[in-house]
């Protein structure tokens, strides 16, 4: 299968970290930067699995995509998959908004990377558990980084080093899983 495979994202920041990841494990990969039409839905492993398919015959094997949703549980799991849609809506403040009153502020991350190896389809998930924090605070990551203090930790990911938040990312995860799934295949 050869040791290089493409990653199809529009988000950079996805990217950086999925090369950061891999390349501990040898593995290099390419940046198919293009957006792509995604089914709706509450679980990233579907959105995952249904984009890779629809790719097929357009990008060259072998190729993964990535879906991540944040799920709070005092809001039954919102904004999960629509994480993307909501952030682009209100802002992390709106989301902040939303958070007001909320019983409790326990959220998790959840990735799923789907892998076309040019023959069959692979998934592998990856979750952070944690909770949103009162306020944005930190610089660094991207998306919702700045309110998600990751379990065990008193930080944002956005205060972290990039390696920190690697460290615990529900995206290095769901890649190390791909990354052993590679190794297995030869
Ligand atoms: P692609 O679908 O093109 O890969 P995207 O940014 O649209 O890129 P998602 O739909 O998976 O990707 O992202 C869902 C949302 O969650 C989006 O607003 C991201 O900014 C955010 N997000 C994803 N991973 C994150 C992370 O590690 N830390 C903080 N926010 C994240």
């Amino acid at each position: 299968m050869g040791r290089r495979v493409t990653f199809v994202t529009s988000n950079p920041h996805k990217f950086r970290e999925a090369e950061r990841v891999l390349k501990g494990f040898g593995v290099n990969i390419a940046h198919a930067k293009l957006s792509y039409p995604e089914i709706r839905g509450d679980d990233p492993s579907e959105i995952a699995a249904d984009s890779v398919r629809k790719l097929k015959g357009k990008i060259k094997p072998p190729f993964f995509v990535e879906d991540t949703g944040l799920f709070v549980e005092a809001l039954d799991g919102f904004p999960g998959a629509y994480a993307a849609w909501v952030l682009r809506k209100i802002g992390l403040q709106g989301f902040l908004r939303l958070m007001k009153g909320a019983k409790g502020r326990k959220a998790a991350f959840r990735t799923a990377v789907a892998l076309y190896d040019g023959k069959k389809v692979a998934v592998f998930e990856g979750e952070a558990k944690g909770r949103i924090a009162a306020r944005e605070i930190g610089r660094g990551g991207f998306g919702y980084d700045p309110i998600f203090v990751p379990q065990g930790s008193r930080e944002t990911f956005a205060q972290m080093e990039a390696e920190e938040k690697d460290a615990l990312s529900h995206r290095r995860k769901a890649l190390v899983k791909l990354a052993e799934y590679w190794r297995k295949r030869g």
